[in-house]
């Protein structure tokens, strides 16, 4: 059977590579239920405390397969269930997970893929990727979280007009528009993403967890909600041995030796 997604046990974190190059990794049902699957292990293992998300080939993901949607075949399809049944608990997933996850952007990421790229925490891009907003060519509306996503990292004026227009935006203009991370020279990308995935997984991971909830929380907060998630979350944190650790370690002048949970 075609393995659709590639899954590589690293030194404390995960690999997971969309694997269908030919078709620059774009999502049919067995990928999604793969990748659903791999994050759910991957928040669940103790061996696992940070996941590094990137494509095979010369592609980072074209988005849902069109080949899978030729018209015509059964009436008009309910795309709204296969975003409740795929889509949108992959995105959930992403931004729910207590563990850091990377996304090397290696080439292409069109339509759902740039929006699943911009879903994960830190997004590193080679510097011949490029992100396009493919949807509005097929009709379609920006999913994937994406028209909540995108406005609030660029602006809405520059989601807006990637999103009407479908224009490719290249890795460097999105870096320089805070939309990734950082753009990373394709020989290089690889190696950068999971020496950064390797240091995410050797932090606190309960402590990066806590960041990951209150950032997500923010954006329909108001300043005095968010100061008291601020407060009750390092509640939790200063009673952490992450904590003591870190702190020790510092005093000590060594580097701190953090746990994947809380003990
Ligand atoms: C593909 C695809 C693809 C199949 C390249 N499918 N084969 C949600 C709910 C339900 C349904 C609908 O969708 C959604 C969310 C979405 O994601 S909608 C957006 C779907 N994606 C697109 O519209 C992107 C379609 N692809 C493209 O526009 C181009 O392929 C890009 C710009 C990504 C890359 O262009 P090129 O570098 O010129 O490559 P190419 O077009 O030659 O593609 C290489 C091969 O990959 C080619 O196959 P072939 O057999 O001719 O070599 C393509 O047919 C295939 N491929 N994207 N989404």
């Amino acid at each position: 059977m075609e393995q659709v997604l590639r899954v590589e046990q690293r030194d404390g974190w995960r690999k997971l590579v969309l694997n269908r190059p030919e078709r620059l990794n774009a999502f049919n049902e067995a990928l999604h239920t793969a990748l659903y699957a791999a994050l759910g292990e991957a928040a669940e293992s103790q061996d696992c405390r940070a996941v590094l998300l990137t494509g095979e080939g010369r592609g980072f993901c074209a988005g849902q397969d069109l080949g899978d949607r030729r018209p015509g075949q059964g009436g008009p399809p309910d795309l709204g269930q296969t975003l409740e049944r795929f889509y949108n608990p992959l995105i959930r997933r992403l931004r729910a997970m207590p563990k850091p996850v990377v996304c090397a952007v290696n080439g292409v990421a069109a339509g759902a893929g740039a929006n699943i790229a911009i879903a994960c925490d830190i997004v590193l891009a080679a510097r011949s990727a490029k992100f396009i907003q493919s949807f509005s060519k097929i009709a379609l509306v920006p999913d994937c979280g994406g028209t909540f996503l995108l406005p609030r990292l660029i602006g809405e004026a520059r989601a807006k007009a990637l999103m009407f227009s479908a224009e490719p935006l290249s890795a460097t203009t999105a870096a320089e528009w805070g939309m990734i991370w950082k753009v990373v020279e394709d020989a290089g990308l690889d190696g950068e993403a999971e020496a950064l995935t390797s240091r995410l997984a050797n932090q606190s991971t309960a402590g990066l967890a806590r960041i990951k909830r209150a950032l997500e929380a923010s954006a329909g907060h108001t300043l005095d909600q968010q100061l008291d998630l601020e407060r009750d979350l390092q509640r939790e944190a200063g009673r952490s041995t992450d904590y003591a650790e870190g702190v020790l370690a510092f005093l000590e002048k060594r580097a701190p030796r953090f746990h994947g949970r809380d003990e």
